[in-house]
């Protein structure tokens, strides 16, 4: 166990040296304090939900592995998720995806859902502290196919419109009910395995969809648009492409999610930030790690997650951006990766809100690029590691690596015997 005083003397220590280059560690655990990610509910179960047990996961995503203590039901998914978020510092939201309803054991299709179905979710959301957001959910359906909103045939676009335009409603009462607004996270999987000859054709159909979906103006919910380069299976071509959201949502006033598993691998994310908040209200995030492809491997605090909160500090944006998580690794223990992508998304973001930005801005105004680099790279190893110990001791969560052993009681006690 680290010790309380090993902690205590380390952030003193790194309150010193930060002070030096202009930073106030305290003020920084303030914000950082403030900042609530939006933890996805479909780590905890591979994306099945709860419309049906036996469900196959389709629309072009996968949750590769097989590791034992998967959650099976509505029970065992919150017990893990209250689990998680007791090993992680701060108050987060959660975000849920519209299969996970609760549906009293009766098949309650897609275009039926109604907020009734998430009362109780609102109800635990409240009692333990969660604020909820929520996603529409056009995969693993037999409806889904190749083309959802942008499906030519009527019957199957106009029940995928009203199911989204139901789920905006469920999200309207959620924000209502918890005094904050939820916000809707629209993404379908529409695309094709090969060339079409029809790219326009199935675009004009999703614009119009979107038209008819938004039509409604509601005030307690924020209306996303997520965009993706490719699916498995549909790697051709994707209707709801980067360009397409970006315009709609440029001309609508609508958020843009940027899910970093969705662009080119070498592309930055980090650079889209300042662009996207000049024409459009704000952003949403599905942090995320591709290898090599979308692969949805639990975030770590790699360069690329690094490079995106610091480009979201510096825009001082964290009013105007939302955090959510976004990845599904069904290899490991999967309350293990939930704390592991939640925590070194803190640690990002901590990192960017402890950078000397006066300093570096001071030397780049004053053309002084070599003191600029300089001072980049000494930043990398201050020492934030102690910032982040003291801010885990304050929110009274495991401090360094013992979450782990935590993780393994909870598997001992719990998801083993599943
Ligand atoms: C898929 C998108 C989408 C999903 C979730 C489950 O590539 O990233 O956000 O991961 O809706
Ligand atoms: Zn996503």
């Amino acid at each position: 166990m680290v010790k309380k005083l090993t902690v205590q003397s380390a952030y003193e220590l790194a309150k010193e040296r930060y002070a030096a280059i202009g930073v106030n560690t305290d003020t920084v655990l303030d914000q950082l304090q403030k900042i609530s990610l939006s933890l996805h509910c479909w780590q905890a179960d591979d994306v099945t939900g709860f419309e049906n047990p036996n469900a196959t996961l389709s629309g072009g995503i996968q949750a590769t592995g097989n590791y034992p203590g998967k959650a099976r039901n509505m029970e065992e998914l919150r017990a893990d998720i209250i689990k998680a978020a007791s090993l992680v510092p701060g108050q987060h939201r959660l975000n849920l995806h519209a299969i996970y309803g609760d549906f009293g054991g009766k098949f309650v299709d897609r275009d039926q859902i109604e907020p009734k179905h998430f009362e109780s979710w609102m109800k635990w959301a409240k009692e333990n502290g969660f604020k909820l957001d929520f996603n529409s959910t056009s995969f693993s359906h037999p409806k889904s196919g190749e083309l959802t909103l942008g499906n030519p045939d009527p019957d199957i676009r106009n029940f995928w419109i009203e199911h989204t335009k139901r789920c905006r409603a469920i999200a309207e009462a959620m924000g209502k009910y918890q005094g904050s607004p939820c916000v809707m996270n629209l993404w379908i999987h529409d695309g094709s395995k090969d060339q079409t000859v029809n790219r326009m054709k199935y675009r004009e159909l999703l614009k119009d969809s979107l038209d008819q979906i938004f039509a409604i103006k509601y005030d307690h919910m924020k209306d996303c648009i997520e965009a993706k380069l490719f699916g498995i299976g549909a790697e051709s071509y994707t209707v709801g492409s980067y360009d397409f959201y970006l315009a709609y949502g440029a001309k609508n006033n609508k958020i843009v999610t940027l899910d970093t598993g969705h662009f080119h691998l070498t592309e930055s994310i980090a650079d889209k930030i300042s662009s996207l908040l000049l024409f459009t209200p704000e952003i949403m995030l599905h942090v995320s790690r591709p290898v090599r492809w979308d692969s949805d491997h639990v975030t770590i605090m790699n360069d690329d997650t690094l490079d995106l909160a610091k480009e979201i500090v510096r825009c001082n944006a964290l009013d105007r951006v939302n955090i959510g998580l976004d990845y599904f690794d069904a290899s490991i223990n999967r309350i293990g990766a939930y704390v592991i992508g939640s925590r070194a998304t803190q640690k990002c973001f901590l990192q960017a809100l402890l950078e000397p930005l006066s300093l570096l801005r001071d030397y780049e105004a004053k053309g002084q690029y070599f003191q600029r680099l300089a001072m980049l790279e000494e930043d990398k190893a201050l020492p934030w590691n102690a910032v982040w110990d003291m801010f885990c001791l304050k929110n009274n969560v495991p401090v360094g690596e013992d979450f782990i052993a935590d993780i393994e009681q909870y598997e001992a006690d719990v998801t083993s015997k599943r």
